[in-house]
């Protein structure tokens, strides 16, 4: 069984980009019902996997289990999602800060490019900044895709794009919510202990590990070629 990890900070925390009001519907009845499919669609099927990350990575090319991917996706991107956030007003810091400016000239190119990708994506989904080796990107993906089957790419940052996300606090404006939270959301700190794993110093993020995990038999396991980078 995955749990629902509590929120790293209190739910008035990020207002006034974020309302306690979205937080408490976007945790406690959205992210949570991803992470209760998932589990109901594991237990169905008599699986005990050992991570998130191993779900999501086989199941992301097998059309058969698009619902079981979708739900185990979306409840990692949330739990990053949480993670990508911080109540501090930060600033990019250290080694990382100085990556960005080499990629993007300065932060506030940064921020329109990010703000420009998220605004102009399509439905719904999600927009990042990934490290893929020493490169530094800002890529959207459709509805639950992420980059967990995705070996050699890093996420450092995200901003959920799914309506539910802001419409209670920036209703059709999705660039105005965007703005504001890349003034005043970004974890750098978290974003640096990303970009420090994307090149191999320390581990990047995981989901935390299942109560009832590592009973899956050996052909469930992924190989060590396909094993996420992170
Ligand atoms: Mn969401």
């Amino acid at each position: 069984m995955f749990s629902l990890p509590d929120l790293p900070y209190a739910y008035d925390a990020l207002q006034p980009t974020i309302s306690s009001r979205t937080l408490h519907f976007h945790h406690d009845k959205h992210h949570k019902t991803y992470v209760d499919t998932l589990n109901k669609l594991l237990d169905e099927a008599g699986e005990a996997p050992a991570s998130l990350e191993e779900v999501i990575a086989r199941s992301a090319d097998d059309p058969k289990a698009r619902k079981l991917f979708n739900n185990a996706a979306q409840a990692w991107n949330h739990a990053f999602f949480w993670n990508a956030m911080s109540p501090e007003g930060q600033s990019p810091q250290g080694e990382l800060s100085g990556a960005l400016t080499k990629a993007f000239g300065n932060l506030d190119a940064l921020k329109a490019a990010f703000v420009k990708a998220g605004a102009e994506h399509f439905g719904s989904g999600w927009v990042w900044l990934v490290a893929e080796g020493r490169a530094l990107k800002i890529i959207s993906t459709h509805d639950a895709d992420d980059f967990v089957p995705k070996s050699g790419v890093t996420p450092l940052l995200v901003c959920d794009l799914w309506e539910h996300s802001y419409y209670l606090d920036h209703q059709n404006d999705r660039k105005a919510y965007l703005e504001a939270w890349f003034d005043n959301l970004p974890n750098w700190a978290f974003a640096a202990q990303q970009w420090a794993a994307a090149h191999g110093e320390g581990r990047g993020w995981r989901y935390p590990a299942p109560s009832n995990g590592g009973n899956a038999g050996p052909d469930k396991a992924l190989d060590e070629e396909r094993r996420p980078a992170f």
